[in-house]
């Protein structure tokens, strides 16, 4: 009889198990950096210009430094003596630390005062006098490339207009022969509107370097350590081994704290020239108007169909628009991240994506915000295009969508655009949820309800992304592979501690990677500790965004537990005395195959490591893993929403909320569910009430939390989830995929979808996110769609 260990009751992959990092987080015992207090810590605020787009003709700091407690002021002009007044961007731009001939975006960095406290640093930064003179601005794509439009980036060689880039993928003549032999071909165009991560804790840093030791420790919010230390080993020109980033408790990333920002590159050089620890800690409206916005593209494509419905090929053109400096962090050599994963759930013979990037005078941003490299503007998309599609052959939506799915025997199955997908069920998925949502039954109801004046919708969103950014053959970040790396030290006594080159930022990986090492090793979860964030200690890796840390980081904590029961083997053998080929393993313990009763547990063989090993073996039980993909993952996702529109006022109720994700196998059924949960309320967020916008001076409109709404538990709709599909992942060590931004990626569509399904008696074709009840109120009274693109008028 086995006597291998329960997995669940250890905490094995399934396991429910409790978030063991909410025990010192409910308690307010988290330590984020603004807890962390140095001895001698000095305070740093940021000036911000207030302009969009002007020349800086004289900053006069005199009156910052008179006032007493001021320790340091340091403007452009003193960065650019050493150098520093500019940094190099994670897209092979470069990016103003501290502005010196011009600002660019409203909010810009300009200068910055260190003092005793935050207080006196603040008021010393009102006491700053610059001189601007007001330049034309530029808030959208078409004024970037209009004639005569002024050149943002004059900064730059080689730069005389403001396109970044034009890039193409696809087979432009096979598109074009497609669309010639098509019945039918549907149109769309939109604007995905700036978003905003906002997370609880904003951005900060506390620079604290050690003449006596030349050591520079930065504690930061960063998502990912290891590319900020290889940054400031690059900006600062110190060698890496004496730079040490520790991210510690993370309240929330989203994506917000993966670039590299002004704030911390100043704080880094004031504690240098002061020789104190310089705090820096971005305020709420400085993060609103600043940092790491997310996408701000103009989506326009068609769509060849057969009149019986099947898709002959798709064209798509985006127009980026990156703000003052392409900042985004992304694999470098695509252009527009991976927008053209669009699409990849369908089978489409042919496809053609082009793409162009401009400058404009708003802050920097495009690529974060729970979105794997712009996959949420792609799904989007795509989503929004397919119900346009429908909608135009007269076909029902869902019919629509099974008939141009990528069926389940044809995998792995190539995209038009040359992704690899390589599992799923999009079919039954599919199933799950109209049998939800009680699908042919709504449909009556609505057909109904129309008849009485009443406009009820129902909006469906499919799809698959790519989530888990690596292999290294095709995807880098600075030339850095993106690969990442898991190390396990089992001690004497068979607790065990894992670190990666992952960084949580309230995932939960504390709590799901000792599930993963108690599924290989049979070690209780609650005996593996858990910890990241730290450049001195844990192994290389790329950080956590783009759901990468379970596709990657996660498959290394499997590895690196394969070799660790790979060691345990051997001294299982050496215990038993027995030869290792007649071991066996089951959960928890090695036991001789002919005496199944003749067994030692792991803990048995984690003693004998240190106490009694075979001769010539190296003593302890400890390893590192690099793991390097063979592809990402690709978990597919049905949502599905019914809403009722009100035609008097424009707002607009969800009814019902069904989601069906098929991640692979979940490691944590409970934290898959906090996650999809969470995706779901941001994506109800962006398609009914986050507005931040432009008018046409560059002035950020939303930039506060009365405008930029973040949704409350009364607000949000309730979710039904569902977990019935699982489709292993084949080539991920425990079978799982990314889920961290499934529901983000994919649920903006069915929201919007819904609403515009309510009012299609109209001709409707779009109204731009957010469905705020205002535009959805002209759309019905108007009969028009709406467009949200900035400039707006300041008083919207
Ligand atoms: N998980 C699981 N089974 C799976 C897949 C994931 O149990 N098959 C678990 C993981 O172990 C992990 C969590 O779900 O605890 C999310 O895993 P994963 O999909 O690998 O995503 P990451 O951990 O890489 O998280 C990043 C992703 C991104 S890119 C953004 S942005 C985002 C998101 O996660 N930011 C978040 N979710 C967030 N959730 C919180 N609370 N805070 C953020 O800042
Ligand atoms: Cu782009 S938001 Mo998440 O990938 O950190």
């Amino acid at each position: 009889m086995s006597q291998a260990v329960d997995e669940i009751k250890i905490g094995g992959i399934g396991a429910s198990r409790k978030r063991v990092e909410d025990n010192r987080f409910i308690r307010g015992k988290g330590n984020y950096t603004d807890d962390i207090v140095l001895p001698g810590m000095l305070h740093m605020e940021i000036l911000r210009s207030p302009l969009a787009h002007a020349r800086i003709k004289s900053i006069d700091a005199s009156k910052a430094w008179d006032i007493p407690g001021v320790h340091l002021v340091l403007t452009g002009e003193m960065m650019a003596t050493r150098n520093l007044a500019w940094m190099p961007t994670l897209s092979y731009d470069t990016q103003a630390v501290l502005a010196t001939d011009k600002v660019r975006f409203q909010g810009q960095e300009v200068a910055c005062v260190i003092a005793d406290d935050p207080y006196i640093a603040k008021d010393a930064c009102e006491a700053i006098v610059v001189d601007y003179e007001p330049l034309p601005v530029i808030v959208n794509p078409v004024q970037a490339v209009a004639e005569g439009a002024p050149v943002i980036r004059d900064d730059k060689e080689n730069q005389p207009d403001n396109v970044i880039y034009d890039w193409e993928v696809g087979d432009r003549d096979g598109a074009e022969r497609a669309f010639a032999a098509a019945d039918v071909v549907s149109k769309l165009e939109l604007h995905y509107p700036r978003s905003h991560p906002s997370p609880i804790e904003c951005c900060g840093s506390i620079a604290d370097f050690n003449r006596a030791t030349s050591k520079l420790t930065v504690y930061m919010t960063t998502q990912a350590p290891h590319i900020i230390r290889a940054a400031v080993a690059m900006v600062a020109e110190l060698p890496e081994h004496m730079i040490r980033i520790i991210s510690p408790d993370i309240g929330g990333g989203f994506g917000n704290k993966v670039p590299v920002y002004p704030g911390y590159v100043c704080s880094i050089l004031a504690s240098i020239l002061l020789e104190r620890p310089v705090k820096w800690i971005e305020d709420k409206s400085g993060n609103l108007i600043s940092t790491g916005f997310a996408r701000d593209v103009y989506l326009k494509g068609e769509m060849a169909l057969r009149r019986d419905g099947k898709i002959l090929a798709v064209r798509m053109h985006t127009d980026a628009d990156h703000g003052a400096f392409f900042s985004d962090a992304q694999p470098s050599k695509f252009k527009i991240g991976l927008m053209h994963s669009a699409f990849a759930a369908y089978d489409i013979p042919v496809a053609h994506l082009t793409a162009r990037g401009t400058y404009s005078n708003k802050a920097p941003g495009g690529v974060a915000y729970r979105c794997s490299f712009r996959v949420t503007e792609a799904m989007f998309f795509q989503e929004r295009m397919m119900q346009a599609a429908a909608d135009d052959l007269g076909m029902d939506q869902a019919a629509f969508r099974r008939m141009n799915f990528v069926p389940d025997e044809a995998f792995p199955h190539r995209t038009p655009f040359g992704f690899l997908t390589d599992s799923g069920q999009y079919a039954k998925c599919l199933d799950v949820g109209l049998t939800a949502i009680d699908y042919d039954n709504f449909r009556d109801q609505q057909a109904q309800a129309r008849s009485r004046g009443r406009l009820l919708g129902l909006g469906i969103s499919t799809m698959t992304e790519p989530l888990g950014a690596g292999n290294s053959r095709e995807y880098d970040i600075l030339g850095i592979k993106m690969f990442d790396s898991a190390e396990l030290k089992v001690h004497m006594t068979g607790k065990a501690i894992v670190r990666t080159g992952a960084r949580t930022q309230g995932q939960g990986h504390e709590t799901t990677w000792a599930q993963i090492v108690a599924h290989e090793l049979g070690i209780p979860a609650e005996d593996v500790v858990v910890e990241e964030g730290d450049t001195d200690t844990a192994p290389f890796g790329m950080g956590t965004y783009a759901s990468r840390s379970t596709p990657v980081a996660g498959a290394a904590v499997a590895m690196v537990s394969r070799k660790i029961r790979a060691k345990a083997r051997k001294l299982a053998a050496h215990l038993l005395e027995v030869s290792e080929e007649d071991i066996e393993w089951e959960l928890g313990r090695f036991y001789v195959r002919s005496a199944p009763d003749r067994g030692v547990t792991i803990q048995e063989c984690a003693v004998a490591a240190y106490a009694n090993m075979p001769d010539g073996m190296e003593p302890g039980l400890d390893a590192t893993a690099y793991y390097d993909p063979p592809n990402l993952t690709w978990p597919f996702a049905v949502y599905i929403v019914t809403v009722e529109v009100d035609p008097q006022t424009g707002v607009w109720d969800v009814l019902n909320m069904v989601a069906v994700d098929d991640c692979g196998v979940r490691i944590n059924p409970m934290i898959v569910e906090g996650q999809i949960m969470g995706g779901l309320t941001e994506a109800y967020a962006m398609s009914n009430m986050q507005f931040i916008t432009f008018d046409a001076d560059g002035n950020c409109v939303g930039a506060n939390y009365m405008d930029y709404l973040l949704p409350t538990a009364w607000e949000t709709p309730g979710f039904e989830l569902h977990s019935e599909v699982v489709t292993p992942c084949p080539h991920h060590p425990i079978g799982a995929k990314g889920i961290g931004e499934c529901a983000a990626v994919g649920g903006p569509a069915a929201f919007v979808n819904a609403v515009l399904d309510a009012i299609k008696d109209t001709g409707v074709r779009n109204i731009d996110m957010p469905l705020l009840p205002d535009r959805v109120w002209e759309a019905v009274t108007y009969h028009r769609d709406v467009s949200g693109a900035p400039p707006v008028r300041s008083d919207d």
